[in-house]
């Protein structure tokens, strides 16, 4: 028998992968999708498949997290042996714009699916995946940080969060449910949502290098984060949902970098040094060789501002993990650097740009993305 799994939030950068995953492993894998007025599957449609043909195994339902009745419906339909919930307001900054409907999604949403697999009496059937976060630890308490360190929240974000991992705890002890947490910290990818730092400077560097955009702005360049790449990460949802006892696991590379470097890595990756200069929000990254033979940047440019619009009310400073647990129980083994993940998403960034810039060259107008 297939097993069947459910994922929220399969259209964003985890639930791609983890749906690719569960299909080269010979799941029947359903997932949730938010109506929206344009299309918002980019990430998941190499893996669509006609609804007019009769045997899939991969199928989308209109869903919420914030939408109860519609939750229990799927779930009672879709009768899943794992719950992969992933779906969440994931913006950090944003959640200080949106707290209530983040506490909605985040928070309430995890609740809300592990009512319904006690409402349909699933709780020895459906294993339950909780998406938890680094962002927990916030202003750590203990470096690195383990599964034991303490939790203090610094967003509504991560307070959202804390509720999902305790009830998601709670349910395990509470209702003996297969239920567990992955503390996954920061894991990147060529399918990472634009405006994750990561990712916007990979796009910006590649734009900059093509001469399509003058400057990357930027907030807290001295952030320090464990990044690692997401397709590494995916694995150990699957293989935590696999073992005889649900644990909480804590994901990571064991080592940090500053955002500042992440981005003298993605402009290493295309023949660009920098050099730094000013203080905090007035420090900005000037050109000081172009050795790359596409770039089209000089000497003297400069080409990252810091700009405070885009600081935290309040931050976290530094992330990073101690993920022995994972490592003993788990086998897991981080396979992925900085560096090859930063010349990964730079490749595939320059390439997206290069297209922008041919068709630019066309006489076609181009409109980018601002945030
Ligand atoms: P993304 O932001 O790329 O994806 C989030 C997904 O959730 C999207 O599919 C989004 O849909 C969906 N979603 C948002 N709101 C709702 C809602 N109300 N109901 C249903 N679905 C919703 O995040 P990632 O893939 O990077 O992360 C996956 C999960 O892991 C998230 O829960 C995130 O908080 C958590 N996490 C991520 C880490 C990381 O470094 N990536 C680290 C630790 C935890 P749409 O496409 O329509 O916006
Ligand atoms: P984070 O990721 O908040 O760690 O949450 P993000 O990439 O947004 O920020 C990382 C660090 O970079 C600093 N920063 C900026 N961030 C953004 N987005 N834009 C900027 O211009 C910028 N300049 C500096 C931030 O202040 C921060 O310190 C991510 C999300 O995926 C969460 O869902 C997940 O739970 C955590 O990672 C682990």
């Amino acid at each position: 028998m297939k097993k069947v799994a459910l994922i929220t939030g399969v259209t964003g950068q985890d639930g791609s992968y983890l749906a690719e995953l569960l299909l080269k492993k010979g799941y029947e894998v359903h997932g949730i999708k938010r109506r929206a007025s344009s299309f918002n599957t980019d990430r998941i449609d190499h893996l669509y498949q006609d609804p007019h043909v009769s045997a899939r195994n991969f199928t989308l339902h209109y869903g919420d997290l914030t939408d109860s009745s519609n939750l229990i419906r799927i779930i009672q339909q879709v009768q899943p042996d794992e719950i992969y919930n992933l779906g969440a307001m994931s913006h950090v900054a944003v959640s200080f714009e949106s707290p209530e409907y983040t506490a909605d999604a985040d928070g309430m949403g995890t609740l809300r699916i592990l009512e319904a697999i006690r409402i349909l009496g699933l709780e020895k059937k459906t294993r339950f995946y909780q998406a938890s976060t680094s962002e927990l630890y916030g202003l750590v308490q203990e470096i690195p940080q383990k599964e034991t360190t303490p939790f203090y929240p610094r967003s509504p974000y991560a307070v959202a969060k804390m509720y999902a991992y305790w009830i998601t705890v709670n349910y395990r002890e509470a209702y003996g449910i297969y239920a567990c947490n992955g503390i996954l910290f920061n894991h990147e990818s060529p399918l990472r949502g634009e405006t994750f730092v990561t990712r916007k400077i990979t796009r910006a560097i590649s734009r900059i290098a093509l001469g399509l955009q003058d400057c990357l702005y930027l907030g807290n360049l001295s952030a320090l984060r464990d990044w690692g790449h997401a397709r590494d990460y995916v694995e150990m949802q699957w293989l935590m949902l696999q073992q005889d006892k649900a644990e909480d696991f804590v994901i990571a590379t064991g080592v940090q970098y500053s955002v500042r470097q992440f981005v003298e890595f993605a402009a290493a990756e295309l023949g660009i040094q920098l050099a730094w200069s000013g203080e905090a929000e007035n420090e900005i990254g000037t050109v000081v060789e172009v050795t790359g033979s596409e770039a089209k940047c000089k000497v003297g440019d400069v080409i990252v501002k810091v700009d405070p619009r885009y600081y935290r009310p309040t931050e976290v400073e530094t992330l990073l993990g101690d993920p022995t647990k994972a490592k003993e129980k788990l086998g897991w083994v981080p396979t992925t650097s900085l560096q090859e993940l930063v010349a990964e998403m730079v490749q595939a960034d320059f390439t997206a740009a290069k297209r922008d810039a041919l068709v630019k060259l066309a006489g076609f107008q181009t409109y980018d993305h601002h945030e």
